[in-house]
């Protein structure tokens, strides 16, 4: 099943129920006086970040959600029931927005946070409440608010500390799968992984890091190529980047430097905020005995452009300690820079 992480949904809130004309009668009571009750107020909707959901799959399904009318007042004084509110529950990091306006309306980062979406309408006055000395048979009430509606869309953003990201089949899901405890597919074909992998790193009993390994990119991306760029949203609260490139000598038209470009100008494509991120560069496959030869090379081209080359291997492991190393400290960096 396709991961979903995007769904708009309509919402409307339920009316005040309206207020209620009555007056008393009882049996050698004469002249009663009024009695008719207030109407209830109308259900709201209420959006809510459940830290044991992980998707906005059940929003793609259903769609509608109304609350109920309150109900009228009644005679004898009763006031008319209030409506249940109804509580939408999405996962913690869905960002609500107004889908028509596109303003951002809450960004839900707590479990248990709300958002009042749409807001029930006030119930209406019972004749009562209008009774005064010189009318006291008021035939007056009034009707019940109407409760406000609008579409809303709901986007959820994953809260990792660390995005890896890189061309397709340059390793990315290797990497995660050997420092985490995360199992994404992995294969020899370019778009293995389509769907956004999240896994925790514990690089001791004090540190431990959220890192999510996400589809390839290619160049086009923001225009639709490949997977597209949208999946990006999931980085975009990411402190730091992984970047990871390949050299693959047996690929005559690719080369790393190119390919860190390409990756680059796509991530600017898709927002200022992913393309300023800072980034660990990380060649992998370095078991590789071509790409080991060649590393000084590239190590000395990245060092051109004011990179440093970290370099892996995700099958053998080799530098990896190293590597987690450098991303908790550009992750701790970069952190107190944006206190
Ligand atoms: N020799 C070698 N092969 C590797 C290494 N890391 C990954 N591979 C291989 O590279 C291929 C692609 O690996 P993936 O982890 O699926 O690559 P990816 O970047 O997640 O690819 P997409 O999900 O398609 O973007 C697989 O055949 C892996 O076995 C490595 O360190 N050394
Ligand atoms: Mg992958």
């Amino acid at each position: 099943m396709r991961f979903i992480d995007e769904a708009t949904v309509h919402v409307s809130a339920g009316a005040g129920g309206n207020g209620c004309i009555a007056f008393r009668r009882e049996a050698h009571v004469p002249r009663g006086g009024p009695s008719g009750g207030d109407g209830g107020g109308g259900g709201s909707v209420i959006v809510m970040a459940d830290g044991q959901l992980h998707s906005l799959r059940d929003y793609k399904y259903k769609q509608h959600y109304k609350a109920q009318r309150g109900e009228d007042g009644r005679g004898r004084d009763q006031h008319g029931k209030g409506a249940e509110d109804i509580i939408l529950p999405v996962p913690v990091g869905t960002v609500v927005y107004d889908a028509d306006t596109d303003e951002l309306l809450e960004d839900l980062c707590e479990p248990g946070q709300k958002l009042q979406v749409v807001v029930g309408g006030v119930g209406g006055l019972g004749n009562k409440n209008f009774a005064t000395p010189w009318n006291q048979a008021p035939r007056q009430q009034t009707d019940g608010t109407p409760g406000t509606a609008r579409r809303i869309r709901l986007e959820l953003k994953s809260i990792a500390d660390v995005g890896i990201i890189g061309l397709p089949s340059v390793g990315k899901s290797t990497l995660i799968s050997v420092i985490s405890s995360a199992r994404p597919k992995i294969a020899e074909y370019p778009f293995t992984t389509l769907t956004p992998n999240l896994g925790v790193v514990y690089l001791d009993s004090e540190r431990e890091l959220v890192v999510a390994d996400v589809p390839g990119l290619i160049e086009g991306a923001a225009d639709g190529a490949g997977l597209g760029h949208q999946f990006l949203r999931h980085i975009e609260r990411s402190g730091v980047l992984v970047h990871v490139v390949e050299f693959a000598p047996w690929v005559v038209e690719r080369d790393p430097i190119t390919d860190f470009d390409i990756i680059n100008s796509e991530l600017a494509k898709h927002s200022e905020v992913v393309a300023e991120k800072p980034q660990i560069v990380v060649m992998n496959k370095c078991d590789i005995t071509e790409v080991k030869e060649a590393l000084p090379i590239w190590k000395e081209a990245f060092q051109q452009r004011g990179v440093q080359l970290h370099t892996i291997s995700a099958v053998s492991r080799e530098g990896i300690p190293e590597f987690l190393e450098a991303v908790w400290q550009l992750k701790q960096n970069s952190s107190s820079g944006n206190l």
